[in-house]
């Protein structure tokens, strides 16, 4: 299995057929949908970054069907550990609009007020755990979870996302190490987009597929078409089902491709050449589903329309809101660590406020937080 690429549909015609089956009319439906909020949310967020809104962002432009049909084929209870180009996890997770565009401001409604870099959402009540910043980080933490769940005898199994730039961790033999010696249930996801910032996917591993490294660590690997939606579904649900049936671990590739700039501190003209992005742009994953629910006649061209039109309406509301929402309280600072603040900070957090107050009265501004 870890040198065959899974697809529902190959460019012969030929492919999986039995991978067709298992998503519901619905549960296409709402993976399309959820697909499309992806991408308009990242378009709507690299304008507000180029116009000086937000400081940052991580295009997710390619990666919709990877992440997000991948996530469909969770159950509601399973913990899920994403990397920063995951925002279509949350959003199938039923996380609103407005938390995520808040969290890109870290403005006073930010559910992690303020405290993070835009993209670095934490999102408990959707088992969405916060994403962490270096590279890695969210295997050894998935494998762990995935662990107490097996301690504890529920039925709980953990996902996690990260790219093939992350291959290279120390975090990432640990983790797969690990869950291969003791069956965790887990499910690791690398979204193999060919890229890690500029460095190409030659340049990472000697390998020659990320899904083979699953049988170094003695358990299966799985590589999927990561821009067709049935097959990342397909493929997740099965190593998800495995988990669950005490099998195990399964080291899911998904081909795919970041079409966009790694985030909007970088410019992707400047080390990859053109014909290669337009290669993968024939191969784009929300036109692909698109075509097979409307083949399925399951979608139609006007409804298309009025999808998109809603939803841009609706970020382009959220972004406007979340403009003017004031930043978070400065004595949030020394929220959440202590449930009884110790003396010692008590004093500063009463020193810095006086401190603010004079200021404020000098300068007649607020504080620059
Ligand atoms: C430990 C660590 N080293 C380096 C970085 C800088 N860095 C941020 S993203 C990135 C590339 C990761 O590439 P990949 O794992 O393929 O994920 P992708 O961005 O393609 O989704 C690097 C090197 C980091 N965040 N953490
Ligand atoms: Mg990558």
């Amino acid at each position: 299995m870890a040198e065959k690429l899974l697809q529902t549909t190959r460019a012969d015609g030929s492919g999986d057929k039995k991978m067709d089956s298992s998503a519901t009319p619905d549960l296409l439906k709402k993976i399309y949908r959820t697909m499309v909020v992806t991408r308009a949310l990242g378009e709507r967020a690299e304008v507000a970054q180029r116009t000086g809104k937000i400081g940052f962002y991580v295009p997710t432009l390619g990666q919709e069907a990877s992440h997000v049909a991948s996530t469909a084929a969770m159950e509601a209870t399973d913990w899920i550990y994403p990397s920063y180009r995951n925002v279509g996890v949350a959003l199938w997770r039923g996380v609103a609009i407005h938390h995520i565009v808040d969290q890109l401001f870290g403005n006073a409604n930010d559910l992690t007020k303020g405290r993070q870099m835009p993209v670095h959402y934490s999102f408990p009540k959707g088992l969405f755990v916060s994403v962490s910043s270096p590279i890695g980080t969210q295997i050894v933490q998935a494998t762990g979870t995935a662990m107490a769940a097996k301690i504890r005898g529920d039925r709980t199994v953990v996902s996690t996302y990260f790219g093939d730039g992350a291959t290279s961790s120390n975090d990432f033999h640990t983790g797969m190490n690990f869950a291969g010696v003791f069956k965790a249930p887990v499910v690791f996801i690398c979204e193999n987009n060919h890229w890690a910032i500029s460095v190409p996917v030659s340049g990472q591993t000697a390998s020659a597929t990320m899904a083979q490294k699953a049988e170094a660590y003695g358990f299966e690997g799985v590589r999927v078409d990561g821009n067709d939606a049935l097959a990342v579904y397909a493929a997740t649900k099965a190593a998800a089902d495995k988990a669950r049936a005490g099998g195990g671990p399964t080291l899911i590739e998904t081909v795919t491709f970041r079409m966009g700039s790694h985030s909007t501190s970088d410019e992707w003209k400047r080390y990859r050449d053109a014909k290669e992005v337009e290669e993968w742009k024939k191969r784009d994953p929300i036109d692909a589903l698109r075509r097979h629910i409307e083949k399925k006649k399951l979608w139609n061209a006007a409804e298309d329309e009025a999808l998109w039109a809603r939803v841009r309406e609706e970020l382009n509301a959220a972004f406007k809101v979340a403009e003017k929402v004031a930043a978070p309280p400065l004595e949030t600072l020394f929220d959440d660590v202590y449930a009884d603040l110790p003396p010692i900070l008590r004093e500063q957090r009463d020193s810095l406020l006086a401190e603010r107050h004079a200021h404020q009265k000098d300068e007649g501004a607020a504080f620059p937080l």
